[in-house]
Parts: C-alpha cells; sequence; structure tokens
C-alpha cells in the first residue's frame, strides 16, 4: 500500500490534472487524510499553480447545498482556491483537452467591492462587502474516478476545480432577493433541474461569510476585486462533447456552454 503524504499528494493531484489521468480517493489508503490535512494540501498546489505564474482570482466554495452534498455523501462545506488559468470566457466551449470528465452547474457569484476577514463575519457583513453579484457556471472536474471522495480528498483537490464562466448581467445585491434569485439548467434543450439562491445555505451570503470566517483560520482574507463562486445551486451535469448547456437565471441573464 502506498504511502502518501501533504507533498506527495499534492505531486499526484497537479499530475493527474496535467495529464488528464483520474485516480482512486487517496483515503482508501491514507485515513488520517482529514480536513485539516485536506486543506494543507490545497495550499500547496495553489503555492505550486503560483510558481508557475497562476494568479489568485478568488475563492470556490463546493457543497455549500443540499443537492450537492446528498449528490457527492460528503456534508461539509468547504473553500478552494480560483485562479486565472480557470477562467472561461463568455461563449468559449468546454476546454475537453484539459479536462477528464467535466461537469457543470450553476452558481450564483459575487464580485467583491470590499476587504472581507473573518472570523465572526455575519452575512449581512459579508453582503455588504459586496460590489456585485452575477450568474454563473462553474465547469467541476474530479481527479477521482467517479468524482468519488471523502471531504479530504476533495478539499486537497481545490474542491474539483475545473473552470468558471460569468454571466452577462451584474446587478447591486441591494437590487436582488438572492434567497429567491432562480436558475433553471437545461440540457440540451431540456429543462433538468432547478433552485433558487436559498438553497445555498439559506441566503449565498451565509456562504460568503462561512468562507470569510473559513479562510481566517488559514491566515487569509477575501479581497477587493476578488470573484467568490457561492457553491453549485444543483447538482451537475456532465458536458458530454456536442452537449448544450444553459444556466438561465430569473435576473441574471443567461450562461450557455457548449461541450465542445
Ligand atoms: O465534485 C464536487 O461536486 C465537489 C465540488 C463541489 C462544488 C460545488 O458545490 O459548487
Ligand atoms: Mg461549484
Amino acid at each position: 500500500m502506498a504511502t502518501w503524504d501533504v507533498e506527495s499528494v499534492a505531486t499526484e493531484l497537479l499530475a493527474c490534472e496535467d495529464e488528464r489521468r483520474d485516480r482512486t480517493k487517496f483515503t482508501d489508503e491514507w485515513p488520517e487524510l482529514d480536513v485539516a490535512t485536506g486543506y494543507e494540501i490545497q495550499d500547496l498546489t495553489l503555492q505550486r499553480r503560483l510558481d508557475r505564474g497562476e494568479k489568485v482570482v478568488g475563492i470556490k466554495l463546493g457543497l455549500t447545498s443540499r443537492a450537492k452534498q446528498q449528490r457527492m455523501g460528503v456534508d461539509t462545506p468547504f473553500v478552494a482556491w480560483l485562479t486565472d488559468a480557470m477562467v472561461l470566457p463568455a461563449g468559449d466551449p468546454v476546454p475537453q483537452d484539459q479536462l477528464i470528465h467535466p461537469r457543470i452547474e450553476p452558481e450564483l457569484v459575487f464580485v467583491m467591492g470590499e476587504r472581507l476577514e473573518g472570523p465572526g463575519v455575519t452575512a449581512a457583513q459579508a453582503m455588504a462587502a459586496v460590489d456585485h453579484v452575477l450568474g454563473g457556471a462553474e465547469v467541476i472536474d474530479s481527479r477521482y474516478r467517479d468524482f468519488k471522495f471523502a471531504a479530504g480528498d476533495v478539499i486537497a483537490d481545490n474542491a474539483s476545480s475545473g473552470a468558471f464562466v460569468t454571466g452577462p448581467v451584474a446587478l447591486p445585491p441591494s437590487e436582488l432577493d438572492l434567497s429567491l434569485e432562480a436558475v433553471l439548467v437545461e440540457v440540451d434543450g431540456q429543462v433538468v433541474d432547478s433552485a433558487t439562491g436559498a438553497a445555498v445555505q439559506g441566503h449565498p451570503g451565509e456562504a460568503l461569510a462561512l468562507a470569510a470566517n473559513d479562510l481566517a483560520t488559514r491566515g487569509h482574507a477575501i479581497e477587493p476585486g476578488w470573484i467568490v463562486l457561492t457553491g453549485g445551486m444543483t447538482d451537475a451535469y456532465f458536458a458530454t462533447p456536442g452537449s448544450s448547456i444553459s444556466c438561465h437565471f430569473t435576473n441574471l441573464g443567461s450562461v450557455r456552454i457548449h461541450g465542445g
């Protein structure tokens, strides 16, 4: 049985990403890989991304909705990093040549106006730091076979990061009731799912506060200008070549992604 540690798991995860290779979850071989160790690995993979020239553009939350928690069998929300290499320009197809088994999920997205630093941040304080809200879609990709993982595995894997797209309409948070902002997800023209922002921790501002408080325990704040993906509102849908996935928001426009 392989013996893993923070360094070797970080190296293996980045190799899987580069080689488009999936693998079984590490917790099968290293049951001590818990949430805290997962974050150590995540921060080390971030350092390696920065060393190769990527820049942090924000953060993403994972498993903030019951729909996602039930689907993935993990009930811990978590935070991970977004870099400029993960930005997918609107209209571009899913970069199938860089991903293993991409899936798409709708997200409510914040762009920060002010620095937000925990601990003790409330949802109201978090929302006061937001400059504007966008609709968006995340293209998740897991380095684990069949997206099967425990909390420590997926946190180490930067919360299944792949790429993300932001939508065409930017509104100040005061102009929206984010709990009631709805999304319809269509795959090849058929509605497959729907949710409102209340699916995300009751209100996406709660997810933002959670992120600020969680990052504070790791010595980080959320910086002005950062993008925050607040977590998939619904289940995620496979983006196969030739498919078309659309996320239609009530007030925030539509994001359509071609499967490539
Ligand atoms: O693979 C996954 O579904 C874990 C990442 C969760 C992303 C999200 O909930 O937005
Ligand atoms: Mg997501």
